[in-house]
């Protein structure tokens, strides 16, 4: 056993691209408005994110603009270079995967690198996590921060630990001494809320005195079945997070990841009945292998590409694991018209579920409703008059359209 996850996060990454863009703002308080999700900027804007200059400041993201301004009245306020942003992290996430064997990429800016029976390759993942910061640099005119950790929990708080421009190694077995000092806001799924209700109970419980400021160590000192007992399954979640150890949130190494489908269309197209039957027909095949694999996933993305090749997309956490088609339908067909303003051609669209459980596993509380559970049932009936008979066996009417 080896710390072999590494979790990478750009700094400030907005704000770092528009530096990149135009090197004038450098060393300069810098805000970046947020843009929607076809690029424009939002009016009356949010603050998307702003350089460490000012955040000494006070400044943060998704704090209005004027507020922003008037913590930093020199803040100087960019932003909209969306496909820039995108273009960035693309070049960054192949710089991964020229050394880590997987990449797990979480967000735009963020990915876990697996690299899980590589000691022979890499014996020295401090070495490796240097040339991919270096490169990222060279090439992409950014800073990254790394953090390096057996679990991936740990492996998050590291490359937190000393941003921007970060590198931190925990080794194996130092996991609960690294985590213990540190504020409990520091881990992933404990915002302000969440720590003062864990800080009420650990003075209620005389572990800490009024007063004193809480730590993760302090969290990570009360037994398992105490916190299940009184914040259930997720303080189960935090405790383990607590603990150095993956929970609920960071599953482990899995090997699929995620299930999608996508189609170029021979012509580009703003036909919206069109792209929906495209849509739904891509979900039936991601649903149909869902089932068949016996997998359940808990987030759905849609993506689409435009004429000019800018590709958006955007995801939604279901409240419940599913592979029913009809459902995945359903949020995707939103999502599709949360992303596209309806009249722009596009010439790509695409599904995807991620997040899974595998079935039986699904959390007994949230397992579907009667309605959900007899259309599940339904579907994977089709599911196996298709396989008997064809394809063509059974076809909604809405992609008999799609033959022409
Ligand atoms: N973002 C946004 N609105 C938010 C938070 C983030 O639009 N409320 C965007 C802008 C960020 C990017 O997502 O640049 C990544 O978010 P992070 O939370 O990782 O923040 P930064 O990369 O900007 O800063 P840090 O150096 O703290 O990682
Ligand atoms: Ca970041």
């Amino acid at each position: 056993m080896r710390s072999s996850w590494m979790h990478l996060d750009l700094d400030a990454f907005f704000a770092s691209v528009e530096i990149k863009l135009d090197p004038s703002l450098k060393g300069k308080p810098v805000l970046v408005g947020r843009v929607d999700p076809h690029g424009r900027s939002v009016p009356r804007g949010v603050v998307a994110t702003c350089s460490y200059e000012a955040r000494k400041f006070g400044c943060r993201s998704g704090m209005p603009i004027f507020q922003a301004l008037k913590l930093c009245p020199q803040a100087i306020v960019v932003g909209g270079h969306f496909e820039e942003y995108i273009k960035a992290s693309e070049q960054v996430f192949s710089i991964c995967a020229r050394y880590a064997p997987k990449v797990e990429q979480i967000g735009i800016d963020e990915a876990f690198l697996d690299f899980s029976g590589t000691e022979w390759i890499y014996p020295d993942l401090m070495e490796i996590a240097r040339k991919i910061k270096e490169e990222i640099k060279k090439e992409v005119g950014i800073t990254a921060s790394i953090g390096i950790a057996a679990t991936k929990v740990v492996a998050k708080v590291a490359s937190d630990f000393q941003k921007p421009d970060g590198l931190t190694f925990v080794p194996v077995g130092k996991e609960k001494e690294f985590l213990a000092p540190l504020p409990p806001t520091d881990l992933p799924g404990i915002n302000e809320k969440t720590k003062q209700k864990i800080c009420t109970l650990l003075i209620d419980s005389n572990v800490v005195e009024p007063g004193k400021e809480i730590t993760i160590g302090d969290l990570a000192s009360l037994s398992k079945e105490f916190v299940e007992g009184h914040f259930g399954k997720v303080g189960v979640g935090l405790w383990q997070a607590a603990n150095g150890i993956d929970n609920l949130w960071f599953t482990p190494r899995v090997g699929i990841k995620s299930v999608s489908r996508s189609e170029t269309f021979a012509r580009n197209s703003s036909n919206l009945k069109f792209i929906l039957a495209m849509l739904q027909y891509l979900t039936e095949k991601v649903g149909e292998e869902l089932r068949r694999e016996g997998y359940s996933g808990r987030c759905a993305h849609v993506a689409i590409r435009y004429n000019n090749f800018r590709t958006v997309s955007r995801q939604r956490v279901l409240p419940y694991p599913t592979s029913c088609t009809k459902e995945i339908y359903g949020i995707a067909e939103n999502l599709l018209k949360e992303l596209w303003d309806g009249r722009t051609p596009l010439r790509l669209v695409g599904i995807g579920i991620s997040k899974f459980e595998v079935e039986g596993q699904a959390s007994q509380a949230n397992l579907f409703d009667n309605f959900s559970e007899k259309r599940l049932e339904l579907e994977k009936r089709i599911d196996f008059l298709r396989d008997r008979f064809g394809k063509d066996a059974i076809v909604p009417a809405t992609l008999l359209g799609l033959r022409k």
